[in-house]
């Protein structure tokens, strides 16, 4: 056919004026020299497809408006894990992220032995008189339990932080240096010390920068068994673990107390998942899986060694975040002889086996070793006395042995 000059051959070279091509293709779109196709699109088709384009690309477009929040930028969430189960929502803002994120693995400047232990005394230096203590925030990875390492905002590198004990009357300086990723401060819990030096973020104070430091200063009027913690974002700060004891002994201590021993219970709770910790909230998403006395899940809390017949002083502190834990003691009912830090006088003071103990409180209780054996304490909800609803060697989370000789 291309022979013939009927049809086209590839890369032959076309007669423009050849008669067949005219007749080849019927001639009618054709004029002599050009060999241009008449489109068979019509206008209607046309208008079709662009309507069709322009609506793609405008659904295209405010979908994902309608879903996501467009207005957060990577310096607002960058790199931000937020919890499983955590509603996210598109008008969820960047600071609702940041206070929720996993602590950052990266920011770890410290990993503490996975024996080590918190609420450890601090010893203060004496600088005129004033006892001072230096205080120091930072990220470090702390282990709850031995197969069980968290990330932790921790002061000093411990969790609990330091054991501050001083007696009524003294004048205290407490130096705060931030070491963590964001601003934090402390509050003296349940203590009378001049505003300025009681704690609140962006309420008596300007918050203390990473990297910044501020000293508190006051004179302990009170005495008692207190708290310290983190009051900036103390949802996520004291959560990750930014509280200690503070115990104020009595200027003139009775030569006897009424009690033989004595132990702090500082209680908390953790939300760890996959490796990552997030501040625990009581919240969709935000529903600790770990709890812990003194920054320890049983197996691994303290076992409290007692003889017969000896009392033992139980203070108990709501350094935690979210719950009531009705805190039980077995072997009997203990007497509670202190509330918040205050004495209760004698008529006041009752028998209980039972307390709840909630945010912020504190129960000074005396229980007496009336049997040999191990005598559980622990918080009488049972799902806060497992690892992860796991139980190990007879329970978790928040429980601790007294064991009686
Ligand atoms: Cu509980």
């Amino acid at each position: 056919m291309v022979a013939e000059g009927l049809k086209h051959g590839l890369m032959t070279v076309r007669d423009k004026h050849h008669p067949s091509d005219r007749m080849a293709h019927g001639g009618g779109g054709h004029d002599k020299n050009s060999h241009r196709m008449e489109s068979g699109v019509t206008r209607t088709q046309l208008a079709s497809i662009s309507a069709v384009t322009v609506l793609a690309l405008a659904v295209g477009v405010t979908v994902p408006a309608i879903q996501v929040n467009l207005g957060l930028s990577a310096r607002d969430v960058g790199g931000l894990i937020m919890p499983p189960g955590m509603i996210v929502t598109r008008d969820t803002p960047g600071a609702a992220m940041r206070d929720m994120a996993a602590v950052d693995p990266r920011k770890i400047g410290y990993r503490a032995p996975v024996a080590a232990r918190g609420d450890r005394p601090i010893d203060p230096r004496i600088e005129n008189g004033v006892k001072v203590f230096d205080l120091e925030a930072s990220v470090i990875q702390w282990n709850i339990l031995d197969h069980e390492p968290v990330g932790a905002y921790a002061i000093n590198r411990q969790v609990p932080g330091p054991r501050i004990r001083i007696t009524e009357g003294d004048r205290v300086r407490l130096r705060v240096t931030n070491r963590l990723p964001e601003s934090t401060t402390i509050h003296w819990h349940g203590l009378i010390v001049p505003n300025a030096m009681d704690g609140p973020a962006n309420i008596t104070q300007r918050p203390i920068e990473p990297g910044g430091s501020f000293t508190y200063e006051f004179v302990a009027r009170q005495s008692g068994t207190y708290f310290y913690h983190s009051h900036d974002h103390p949802d996520r700060q004291q959560a990750l673990g930014l509280y200690g004891a503070l115990i104020i002994d009595p200027r003139n201590a009775p030569a006897n107390p009424g009690y033989d021993l004595e132990h702090v219970i500082l209680l908390q709770e953790w939300l760890e998942r996959e490796g990552l910790t997030y501040p625990a909230m009581n919240m969709e998403g935000g529903m600790p899986n770990f709890f812990t006395i003194n920054g320890k899940s049983y197996p691994a809390t303290e076992t409290i060694p007692m003889k017969v017949g000896q009392r033992v002083l139980l203070r108990f502190i709501g350094s935690h975040n979210n719950f009531i834990h009705p805190m039980h003691v077995h072997g009997g009912p203990f007497r509670v002889i202190a509330l918040d830090g205050n004495p209760l006088a004698p008529s006041a003071q009752y028998d209980a086996d039972t307390i709840n103990v909630g945010p912020g409180q504190r129960y000074d209780v005396v229980w007496t070793a009336r049997e040999p054996g191990r005598w559980l304490v622990h918080c009488h909800i049972p799902h806060h006395t497992t690892n992860d609803n796991v139980e190990e060697k007879g329970g978790g989370g928040l429980m601790t042995l007294i064991d009686v000789t």
